[in-house]
């Protein structure tokens, strides 16, 4: 009882989402659902991808292995509709009140799929989202802008209809090519009015080189697109500085950096993602408690707790910041300042900045 008590006053906690993948954040029940369907039709063997959805140890090299599996599953326009709906759905329902949501735009021509088709259904699927209000920043979608202070109240009361914002993220996969990675770039800049912010870099880290992909993230900046890369998944100190030297927005991971590379991130104040579940379970960090959270919050470096991938992991972001909390001593009053620091990185402007300011503000003083 005093346990449930304790995760409704974590997920009551109003959060921010930096660093979601759409196509890691399924609910296992779609995934199993789709592969059963899938399945009949004899597309592929229902039994192996469900062994696959349900194995909860994954290294990092299985994980990239379940990914294209999961891509076979969803790769579809109808389908990537719905996953992003309840993707949305599920994080508004934990109170997350700012997501950025990231994936990367995916090309399939036997199936009448370009990146742009791709990216469409996904905007589709957040027009699709009924529990909830989305704000994508356009003056169509966003229905109530700026927020009234009853609005912002409803925010944080579990009564009334919420709202969410949401940005999109467009990926660069390391195993595609520079020209497919400024394809990826251009295209953001075209959507940029249905919410798109940023580029974020990922896919396996062992695959690929800084090298393809910097033309595309140098265009991106300079047609001002935020970036986020994941950084120091595995170890590479050459690429690792590249990276800080190129001073993104923000990276994500940061798990196998030497010192030399922590001097140089905290001198340059990068803000870092940290998502600790997928940590521990991809074995990137052998051991929760030598996790560098501790090390980057007593630096009081900017840091932001985020999920990376909800359905491989089993993870939810309130269960993120128990975890964050009872591991590392840190009490609610202390955990729901972090939540609150991460609005000062966000890639949204200014008046989403205020008014996310101003929902922590108010839940501060409801939340005890
Ligand atoms: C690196 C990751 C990742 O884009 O199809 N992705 N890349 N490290 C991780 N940590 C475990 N988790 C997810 O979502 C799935 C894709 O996101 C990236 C991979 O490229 C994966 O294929 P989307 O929606």
């Amino acid at each position: 009882m005093e346990k449930q008590i304790d995760m409704d006053w974590w997920v009551s906690m109003p959060k921010i989402e930096l660093h979601a993948h759409l196509n890691g954040s399924i609910r296992d029940s779609t995934l199993l659902e789709l592969s059963r369907d899938l399945g009949e039709k004899g597309s592929i063997v229902f039994s192996d991808v469900e062994h696959a959805i349900l194995k909860n140890d994954r290294s990092l090299h299985e994980v990239f292995k379940l990914f294209d599996l999961i891509h076979v599953v969803t790769t579809d326009h109808k389908i990537v509709t719905r996953i992003t709906k309840e993707v949305v759905e599920d994080f508004a329902a934990e109170n997350v009140v700012y997501l950025e949501l990231r994936t990367t735009p995916k090309r399939n021509d036997s199936i009448g799929m370009s990146k742009r088709s791709y990216m469409e259904a996904v905007v589709e699927g957040l027009r699709a989202v009924n529990t909830v209000e989305v704000d994508l920043g356009s003056p169509n979608l966003s229905m109530e802008s700026p927020l009234t202070s009853s609005a912002i109240s409803n925010l944080c009361d579990g009564t009334a209809r919420k709202k969410i914002y949401v940005r999109l993220l467009l990926s660069l996969d390391r195993r595609e090519t520079t020209a497919s990675a400024m394809e990826t770039v251009k295209l953001a800049l075209k959507m940029r009015h249905l919410g798109v912010a940023g580029i974020d870099l990922s896919g396996n880290p062992i695959v690929g080189e800084w090298a393809t992909f910097l033309p595309a993230l140098q265009f991106a900046r300079e047609q001002g697109l935020s970036i986020t890369l994941h950084c120091g998944e595995v170890p590479n100190p050459e690429e690792i500085k590249a990276m800080l030297d190129f001073l993104p927005g923000r990276i994500g991971h940061a798990c196998c950096f030497g010192e030399e590379e922590w001097r140089k991130l905290k001198s340059c104040k990068i803000p870092v993602e940290i998502c600790l579940t997928s940590n521990i379970r991809t074995e990137t960090i052998s051991s929760i408690d030598l996790h560098h959270f501790v090390d980057l919050y007593n630096a009081q470096h900017p840091i932001v707790l985020c999920t990376d991938d909800v359905g491989v992991f089993s993870t939810t972001l309130s269960g993120e910041y128990v975890l964050a909390s009872s591991t590392f001593g840190l009490g609610r009053s202390k955990m729901f300042h972090l939540a609150w620091n991460a609005v000062e990185f966000i890639f949204a402007d200014d008046v989403v900045k205020k008014e996310l300011r101003q929902i922590f503000y108010s839940a501060a003083r409801k939340l005890d």
